[in-house]
């Protein structure tokens, strides 16, 4: 017999979703390498390892025909002048696709394919977004007080691929400009190959 189904609750007051088996969470000093300024990120480092992101997941078989589903949280901040923002990974089973739904916050999904195509999307409260297979993702979150809060859903057998994205980051950065939020090439995209 399978499993029976199941609810549980994403628009409760507070952030967290009523049912989950994961909790992980990201601070600055897990996040090395991935922003633009280095001295920047050295010199917050310093000063406290704050939380730059969380992940609140509901553990499913890790087959095809389950879903992984969950939440991301990614608090407000920047480094130097680069918005807080996840890892961002391709999935290792490449052709898996995702769907993102915004619960709270602004910011923007940044995304690529392993070809170099890139995609931005902006994410804002009833925003779905539908990630198709073969691109990479990473959340950044653009609101000054609230957190950037999606709810996802991936394949069972999609897996993580970080390595890739740790080598060779995304061809666009979210920055606060002079004029407000700008969306930048990024000058060490691929650099390090
Ligand atoms: C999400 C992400 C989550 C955290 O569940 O895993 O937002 O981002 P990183 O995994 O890049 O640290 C997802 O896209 N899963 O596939
Ligand atoms: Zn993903």
């Amino acid at each position: 017999m399978g499993d029976l189904p199941f609810v549980f609750m994403i628009s409760s007051p507070q952030i967290a979703p009523t049912r989950f088996d994961n909790h992980i969470t990201r601070t600055l000093g897990s996040l090395r390498g991935h922003f633009l300024d280095e001295n920047a990120y050295a010199r917050m480092l310093a000063k406290g390892d704050v939380l730059v992101y969380e992940v609140y997941e509901v553990h499913r078989p890790e087959v095809p025909g389950e879903l992984q589903v969950g939440m991301s949280i990614v608090h407000p901040g920047k480094v130097g002048s680069e918005f807080f923002m996840t890892k961002g990974h391709f999935h290792q089973v490449l052709d898996t696709g995702e769907l993102y739904y915004c619960l709270r916050g602004e910011g923007f999904m940044v995304m690529q394919t392993p070809e170099g195509e890139v995609a931005v999307e902006a994410l804002a409260p009833g925003r779905v977004l539908y990630i198709p297979p073969r691109w990479a993702h990473r959340s950044v979150c653009t609101s000054r007080q609230e957190a950037l809060a999606t709810f996802f859903v991936y394949p069972g057998h999609a897996g993580h691929d970080y390595g890739t994205i740790e080598q060779d980051g995304f061809p666009k950065l979210v920055m606060e400009g002079a004029g407000g939020i700008e969306i930048i090439d990024n000058p060490r995209w691929r650099k390090d190959r």
